[in-house]
C-alpha cells in the first residue's frame, strides 16, 4: 500500500462529525477518469445482471458481491483518499464483509406515484434484534462511492437522519407518508465518498432526474463479522498484496478472526511501521 495515503487520515474534525452525526462527506475522492472507467465497468456488468434476475431496463438494480466481477473494483478498497479514515475509525482488525451496486435510472414520467415515506433502515438485519444495548455497537460502515451527479435533490439522492445512529429507534411522524421531521437529502457530485455508521438510519431515495444514478457501496467490518455477500473474491486472492488480501477475508483459520496473528492482519503492522507503535491499538 501506497504510504501517500498517509496524507488522508481522519481528521479530527472527520472523526467529531462521524460520531456526532454518523456520517461525513468527501468530495473529490475520485478523479473524473476513475469514475468514468467505474461507470464503465459497471455498465458492463448491468445488461447480463437484469436478464438474469429479470430486471427491467428502467428498473433498480441493487447488485450484491460486485467486488470480484471487474478488477478496477479493487482499486477502491484501499484507495488512499478513502481508505485511511476507515481504519481511523475502525482501527486495524478489518475486512470487506459487503459490497453492492445501486443503480437507480429516472423514474418514467407516467410513474406519477403517490408520495410515500422513504424506507428507513439501519444496516445489518439481524444484528439490530440480536445484539443488546442502546445504541447497539457500531461494528460496521459504508463508504458509499458517487459516480454520478447527484448534487440536486429529486436525483435518487442517499437520505439520512443527522445523529440518529445514537438511538435504536426511528420517531416517524404520524402521517404515514411523511419522512422524519429532520431527514437530510444528501446533495452530492460526482466522485464524491459519503461514509456513515451502519447504525445511521438512512434510505434511498426516487430519481425524478434524466440521468441514472450510480453508486458503488463498501462496507467494512471488524473481521469476526460474518460477510453479508458470497465475497465471491478467491480468483483474485493471489494478485492481491497481503493487506488487499487481509480485507478480501484471508486468515490462518478460524482463531485468526478472533485473536489474529500479525500474518492474519498485515495491516496492523504497516501501521506499527508508518505512523509508529502509539498510533496502534493493541
Ligand atoms: O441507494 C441508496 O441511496 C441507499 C443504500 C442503502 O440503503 C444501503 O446501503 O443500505
Amino acid at each position: 500500500m501506497d504510504a501517500e495515503c498517509l496524507n488522508y487520515c481522519l481528521t479530527k474534525k472527520e472523526n467529531q462529525q462521524f460520531e456526532q452525526d454518523g456520517f461525513f462527506i468527501i468530495k473529490n475522492a475520485l478523479p473524473p477518469e476513475l469514475v468514468e472507467n467505474l461507470i464503465s465497468a459497471a455498465d458492463r456488468l448491468l445488461p447480463q445482471y437484469r436478464k438474469k434476475n429479470g430486471i427491467a431496463k428502467h428498473g433498480t438494480v441493487n447488485m450484491l458481491d460486485f467486488i470480484g466481477k471487474d478488477e478496477l473494483f479493487l482499486e477502491l478498497l484501499d484507495w488512499p483518499k478513502t481508505f485511511p479514515k476507515v481504519w481511523g475509525i475502525l482501527g486495524w482488525n478489518i475486512q470487506l464483509y459487503h459490497s453492492h451496486m445501486v443503480i437507480t435510472p429516472p423514474q418514467s414520467a407516467n410513474e406519477e406515484l403517490p408520495k410515500k415515506r422513504l424506507g428507513w433502515h439501519q444496516d445489518s438485519g439481524r444484528l439490530n434484534i440480536e445484539l443488546q444495548g442502546d445504541p447497539r455497537p457500531r461494528v460496521s460502515l459504508k463508504v458509499a462511492f458517487f459516480l454520478t451527479d447527484t448534487s440536486q435533490p429529486g436525483c435518487g439522492n442517499f437520505s439520512v437522519v443527522p445523529g440518529s445512529h445514537q438511538s435504536n429507534k426511528l420517531k416517524m411522524p404520524q402521517e404515514k407518508t411523511l419522512d422524519p421531521e429532520n431527514a437530510l437529502t444528501v446533495c452530492v457530485p460526482s466522485g464524491t465518498a459519503v461514509f456513515f455508521d451502519r447504525r445511521l438510519w438512512h434510505s434511498a431515495s426516487p430519481n425524478y432526474s434524466n440521468i441514472t444514478r450510480k453508486v458503488l457501496f463498501y462496507g467494512y467490518s471488524y473481521r469476526w463479522l460474518r460477510p453479508r455477500d458470497d465475497m465471491t473474491v478467491k480468483h483474485l486472492i493471489d494478485q492481491c498484496n497481503p493487506i488487499r488480501q487481509q480485507l478480501l477475508g484471508a486468515s490462518t483459520g478460524g482463531m485468526g478472526y478472533t485473536s489474529p496473528q500479525e500474518i492474519d492482519v498485515p495491516l496492523k503492522p504497516w501501521l506499527r511501521e508508518h505512523l509508529g507503535i502509539e498510533a496502534v491499538a493493541p
